[in-house]
Formats: structure tokens, sequence, C-alpha cells
């Protein structure tokens, strides 16, 4: 019999965008972020002791350089010298955009700690996943979470039933794996976006207008500064050199529509991540005509309708 720990976490979307980071050796943010955890989108993965560590997602042997700094600073907080065999699958596509690497990470971490039974704090938890991946730091915790500049561990400011009413369409534009990850495209725009600078100072003047429209629940005053949060995130990407555009043309269509939309009255708020896929803000009670609009833009589109969600879910088992 072995031991085997499963955990499903759901990726983190930022609402306010991190891009950027003050510490590339310790990993740590430049630029606050705040964000929703995504309900209905999972990533599951199962952890064993092994000889060796290995690392599959989707079935696929992955390189382990992402990984094993992760591993050994859990082995040394345990004082263990054991090995991980993990396997993660994602029910939505990976490396595209859809922040598989804060679902990913996140749950990484919680199984990695729980089979070596660290007794950890949701905040400690939450630090040992920043440092493999700044937005993993975010899918510990359900609901709306915040993550500092400069910040170790991110926290939970409202739980997933604080706004039940609020959906998150997930309009699939492409597969395909991104051309260039958001860490190097990061550090692209670190080095070489002339804009760099000027993106440091305003990301966070935007947290407080979206902390204050949070409070109410007030969809187009969070909606408005969701748009210029990912706008001059991409705005910076684009002024690199060689410029970063993960935009595709169905990505420029679906923003369109969502304009129309809110000139027509209703609440359509989209974002965008490091990849083309657009996720839109609405309330439950427009998502049908919000979803005919959209999907009327390419019949080919698939939509997910995510709501807000729950943090990690960790079980142990014998196999
Ligand atoms: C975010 N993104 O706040 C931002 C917005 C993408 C766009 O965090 O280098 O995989 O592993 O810390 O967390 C994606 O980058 O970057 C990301 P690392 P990560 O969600």
């Amino acid at each position: 019999m072995t031991t085997e720990v499963f955990c499903r976490t759901s990726p983190s979307l930022a609402l306010v965008k991190y891009w950027g980071k003050k510490s590339t050796r310790h990993n740590l943010p430049a630029t606050p972020s705040l964000a929703v955890t995504l309900g209905g989108v999972h990533t599951e993965t199962r952890v064993r002791i092994a000889d060796i560590d290995t690392v599959r997602l989707n079935g696929e042997l992955l390189t382990l350089d992402r990984f094993t700094p992760l591993f050994d600073s859990l082995r040394r907080a345990a004082g263990r010298k054991v090995r991980f065999q993990v396997e993660s699958s994602n029910d939505f596509p990976s490396s595209a955009g859809l922040a598989s690497s804060s679902s990913g990470f996140a749950a990484l971490t919680v199984a990695c700690a729980r089979i070596l039974e660290l007794e950890l704090s949701p905040a400690q938890l939450s630090a040992f996943a920043r440092s493999a991946s700044a937005s993993a730091a975010r899918s510990l915790f359900g609901g709306f979470t915040l993550l500092p500049a400069g910040g170790f561990a991110a926290e939970q400011l409202y739980g997933p039933e604080y706004w039940p009413e609020l959906r998150i369409l997930v309009v699939l534009v492409s597969r395909e794996a991104k051309p260039i990850s958001s860490r190097a495209a990061m550090e692209a725009t670190r080095l070489s976006s002339p804009y760099y600078h000027a993106w440091l100072r305003n990301a966070g003047q935007l947290l407080d207008p979206a902390l204050r429209a949070l409070e109410t629940r007030d969809i187009s005053a969070l909606g408005s500064v969701v748009r210029l949060s990912y706008s001059r995130m991409h705005a910076a990407l684009l002024a690199s050199s060689p410029p970063v555009l993960y935009w595709l043309p169905n990505s420029v269509a679906i923003l369109r529509e969502c304009q129309r939309l809110r000139d027509e009255g209703i609440d359509a708020w989209e974002t965008m991540d490091a990849g083309p896929q657009v996720k839109v803000l609405c309330l439950a009670s427009e998502v049908a005509a919000v979803s005919e609009r959209l999907q009327a833009v390419d019949p080919r589109l698939k939509i997910i309708v995510a709501s807000v969600g729950e943090g990690p879910v960790c079980q142990v088992g014998e196999r």
C-alpha cells in the first residue's frame, strides 16, 4: 500500500494584474494583485513518495527545473529527503493564459506539504506556492484574494459566498500553448519596455478603486478598473523589444463585442492575461444574453461559465 495525497484547486484570475518582479531570486511581485478564484475549472494533483522526482501534466513528463526548488524547500522544511511522484491534470487548456500555473503550483504545494506531514498555516503554504509562481499564492484561497506588492503570501479578502451572482465567462480563443511564457514575457517587459516604470507606478494606484468597487459589489466600477489593468499591462508588453502580443483576431473581436454590450447597458467587462483567452465578468442574470452574443462572434469558440470558487480540497488515501 502506498500513501497518496490528492489535491484539487482552481485557477486565480487577476482582476488587478501582477506583472513584473521585485525580486527574481525570491519571486516577489513588483505590483499588487487582486484576484478571484474561478469555480468550475480545476487542477487535480496526486502525489506519492517515490525513488526519484517525476512530474507528469496531463500524462506528459515535464522537465524538473520549475519544480526542484519548491520540492527542495518543502523537503528542507520537513527535514526529510523523500522524492515525489506527481501526476497532475487540468480540465482546461494548460500554458494558454488560463492561469494553470496558479492552480498547478498551489495544488502541488498543498499535496507535497501534506504527504510530508508538514503542519503549515494557509499563509505559509501560500508563501511556498508563491516562491514557485506568484499567482499560485492566491490559488491557496477561495473567493477574492490579495497579494501585495513585494508580498510573501496572499490573503483572502472575501470568501466564495461573498458575491454569488458574479460570473466569469472564459472564452477559449485558442488551445495552443502561448508563444512566450509569462515568466519570460515579464522579464522582457522589465528589461526592454520603456513603459515598465509607468506600469509599476500606475498598477498600485488601481488597487484602491478596485477594492472600493469590490466592497460594494459594484460590477461596473470594478469592471472599469479591471479593463484599465489588463489594457495597461498589455500596453507595456507591446512596447517590449521585441514586442509581445498575445492577442489573436478573435480576442479583439470579443473585446469589441463586450464594448457593444456595455453600450447597450449590459455589464460585460473583459480581462486578458498572458494568452489569447478573454475572460468576461458579468452577473448571473445576464449570462444567457452575454454568452449568446459572444458565441455569435464565432460559433467555434468554447465558453466556460465560472463562478467564484473555493480554495484547495485535499484528501489522503491508500493505493
Ligand atoms: C496575474 N499573470 O496576476 C498575472 C496577470 C498573468 C497576467 O501571474 O513567474 O505564472 O510564475 O510568478 O504567476 C502569470 O504569471 O508568473 C500571472 P511567475 P505566473 O495572474
